[in-house]
């Protein structure tokens, strides 16, 4: 594992269009991530935040809301993730909703050529305009790595797709869209719905999953969103589902995960602090990341 990590804050909330989740970095910034890194023994800079505008500067409505915007920051941000991995640093992004894995997936694959990705999450995101139920781009952003969606979306960073779907997992998802579970089967997409992981167990999932995301890659992304956790232990989030991985079932997913050692990248998404109890979903990521990095209890 490389040992210079670089933290990206990216305040974006315009691919939920809802207020909040804009303030997950300084949320988890303010749960002690630092703090969390640099005991781990992390060569650790902070960079800062992406530069994200308000949304009450625009009027917005239609099957891609703030397209332009979310377009914007998230070119900034694959120049900002690609500039770090080219500093030979460990790109480690805190949003902000999930628009922002486009950003982050572009800087990545861009010295990544074959990119493994792990997305744990409630949902797929994978709308595009057509299919989305919202028009909100934080539920199509996996489908415009892939390729599918807006031109502006898809072609982010000047490529495209950025992924393939056999190296793809999709890890707790239980709330999908009738035009997601279309694409997932006609391109095949391997997805860990919470029907295996009850029936698997995490471990046996990780296992699998790893072994799917590395066999022909060089290097394994993880996109993390926190809604991807049961309400009860991650309540801070803009879109709960009931039913989810549970605190214990997510820490030893990502310890298994550290084990393999093979990640390259990593975003924290989708943390809204003013939805949250005391910081509670802040905090749990920071130990999250603090067991993806290598924590262990013993
Ligand atoms: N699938 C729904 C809801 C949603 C997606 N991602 C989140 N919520 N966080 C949509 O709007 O695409
Ligand atoms: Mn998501
Ligand atoms: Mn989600």
């Amino acid at each position: 594992m490389n040992d210079k990590i670089s933290v990206i804050g990216v305040p974006m909330d315009l691919g939920a269009d809802r207020r909040g989740v804009d303030m997950g970095p300084s949320a988890i910034r303010y749960a002690g991530i630092a703090k969390k890194l640099e005991r781990l023994g992390f060569d650790l800079k902070d960079t800062g935040n992406i530069n994200v505008p308000q949304p009450e500067m625009y009027v917005e409505a239609g099957k891609y809301k703030y397209l332009e915007q979310v377009v914007k920051a998230n070119e900034q941000l694959a120049e900002a993730v690609s500039k770090e991995i080219g500093d030979g640093r460990f790109p480690l992004v805190l949003g902000g909703d999930h628009s922002i894995a486009i950003g982050t997936i572009a800087g990545v694959a861009k010295h990544v050529q074959n990119l493994g990705v792990i997305w744990f999450d409630a949902h797929g995101d994978l709308n595009t305009g057509e299919t989305s139920p919202s028009g909100n781009i934080h539920g199509m952003s996996l489908a415009a790595c892939l390729g599918y969606g807006h031109e502006r979306l898809v072609s982010l960073g000047g490529f495209f797709p950025k992924l393939k779907p056999e190296n793809i997992v999709i890890i707790g998802a239980r709330d999908l869209d009738p035009g997601e579970r279309a694409l997932i089967k006609e391109i095949g997409l391997n997805v860990y719905t919470m029907h295996e992981i009850d029936k698997l167990g995490m471990a046996r999932v990780m296992e699998e999953a790893i072994k799917q995301v590395s066999r022909e890659t060089d290097g394994v992304h993880l996109s993390l969103d926190l809604d991807g956790l049961d309400p009860h232990d991650a309540p801070g989030v803009g879109t709960p589902v009931i039913g989810g991985i549970s605190y214990r079932e997510s820490h030893l997913a990502l310890e298994i995960l550290a084990e393999a050692d093979v990640l390259v990248s990593a975003e924290f998404v989708e943390v809204n602090p003013i939805l949250d109890r005391e910081n509670a979903t802040a905090q749990v990521a920071v130990e999250l990341i603090g067991s993806a990095f290598g924590e262990k209890l013993l």
